[in-house]
């Protein structure tokens, strides 16, 4: 046992009636809602690189937290982990996840990075095997060294694209030991800073292939996870090809991905492509390709992917009634790809953060599946469309111009508009709690 989280116990589970900070007043892991645990619904998976690799730097300043583990050696980097599974451990996190870049010393070479990595994937999966906390995804960090400044897969320099590839292979490979559920790519330099020196087909080509190997690599070595895209629109690149979920998909498209590639959608990135969380998730649903979710937010105010912990119910329990409406996860979970606020240096704030945070998604949770359960939304919206079940409206949809220039001329269809019924709707979903 490290002496980080001193004296700070073991969360459970107490009620709204507790005055106790160290508890749950919402997340009951056993609670069964609609057939199922709540920690079955939710798979809350805590983010290695926020909480234990994160400095406290901003734009304007560097490191704010001094954490015993800081350091770019392999002691170091397994007194983080010690750590790490202490907290999962408090916390009782059913997972959680990280880049190779989170967990390993940065070497100075492909060579060293990928020992470095064996051995702490080793350090990690024998932590495993006395922990109830398991591998959500896993991911390659292709964003933080300056070898990565133009792209990974879409760098202009072939020798990046291979380097790239190759750190792939490792963590794949270090995921599907690990027996990770997903496995993330997210393109955060997969993109351009100006177009005066891009050349967006040749990129948007790079990017293709390099998915196509990944599927290829996940079938040779038997990983049966998901293979994620997470769409972010920009920053750190001025835009990045994975701009939201319907470019995602027209992308599987054209590289013949589409019933191999889901999407992990995260808050703050729909807000920053000018779409809400919901649309996002309800797209991928309709479009079959949902997956897993990223649970921070931004601050409205700043317009940054400011990666902070949830505390909105009412805007999570609309996020989850599309969840839930998907089927629920299957593959996916919730992963709080979240930060602490600079200021926020001490070790409670990293369980209290946590905390309030699972809370906020319980009580969402549980408020979706009371609107889905009586279903009362749903009988609204599908009455709007009723016409469509009607024997007229089926022939409408499965005939042409020129008979329905007929019927419309014959039958004199003459429509009259009906409320959308806006208003009322959005009291009833504010009746949900
Ligand atoms: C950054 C992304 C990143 C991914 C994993 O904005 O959210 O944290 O989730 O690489
Ligand atoms: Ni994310
Ligand atoms: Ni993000």
């Amino acid at each position: 046992m490290t002496d980080f989280f001193n004296e700070i116990p073991k969360i459970k589970y107490e009620g709204q009636e507790s005055e106790n900070d160290f508890c749950f007043r919402h997340y009951n892991p056993d609670e069964i809602v609609l057939g199922k645990p709540l920690k079955d619904h939710l798979r809350f998976s805590v983010a290695y690189w926020h909480s234990f690799a994160f400095e406290g730097g901003d734009p304007f300043g560097g490191q704010t937290f001094n954490r015993p583990w800081f350091g770019n050696d392999m002691k170091m980097a397994k007194l983080k982990a010690d750590v790490a599974f202490e907290m999962f451990d408090i916390l009782d996190a059913p997972f959680f996840c990280f880049h190779d870049a989170d967990v390993r010393p940065e070497g100075t070479n492909f060579f060293e990075n990928n020992d470095n990595l064996n051995e702490m994937i080793d350090y990690i999966a024998e932590k495993m095997t006395y922990s109830n906390t398991k591998l959500l995804w896993g991911t390659a960090n292709l964003f933080s060294n300056r070898r990565y400044m133009s792209g990974a897969a879409t760098n202009p320099d072939p020798d990046v694209f291979a380097f790239s590839a190759a750190t792939i292979k490792s963590c794949l490979d270090a995921t599907h030991r690990l027996g990770g559920k997903n496995y993330v790519l997210w393109g955060g330099r997969e993109g351009y800073e100006t177009l005066l020196n891009t050349h967006m087909g040749r990129e948007r080509e790079q990017a293709g292939r390099m998915l196509q190997m990944v599927v290829d690599y996940k079938y040779k070595i038997g990983f049966e996870g998901t293979i994620l895209i997470e769409p972010k629109p920009q920053e750190p690149t001025k835009h990045q090809y994975d701009y939201d979920v319907a470019t995602v998909y027209g992308f599987l498209k054209d590289f013949n991905l589409e019933g191999e590639v889901k999407v992990n959608i995260e808050q703050g990135h729909a807000i920053l492509a000018g779409h809400s969380f919901e649309h996002e998730l309800a797209l991928a649903r309709e479009l079959g390709i949902f997956g897993s979710i990223d649970m921070n937010r931004n601050d409205y105010q700043s317009g940054w992917d400011t990666d902070q912990f949830p505390n909105n119910i009412p805007e999570i329990t609309l996020a989850y009634y599309e969840v839930l409406k998907a089927g629920g996860f299957k593959n996916g979970g919730t992963n709080f790809d979240a930060k602490l606020r600079r200021q926020s240096l001490d070790a409670e704030d990293l369980i209290l953060s946590h905390v309030g945070a699972m809370d906020v998604c319980a009580a969402g949770l549980k408020a979706a599946a009371k609107m889905l359960d009586d279903g009362k939304l749903e009988a609204m919206r599908d009455e709007r469309y009723s016409g469509w079940d009607t024997q007229s409206g089926k022939e409408i949809l499965n005939s042409d111009l020129e008979t329905i220039y007929t019927k419309v001329l014959n039958e004199n269809i003459n429509p009259e508009p009906k409320s959308g019924r806006q208003e009322r709707l959005e009291n009833l979903v504010n009746r949900y709690k």
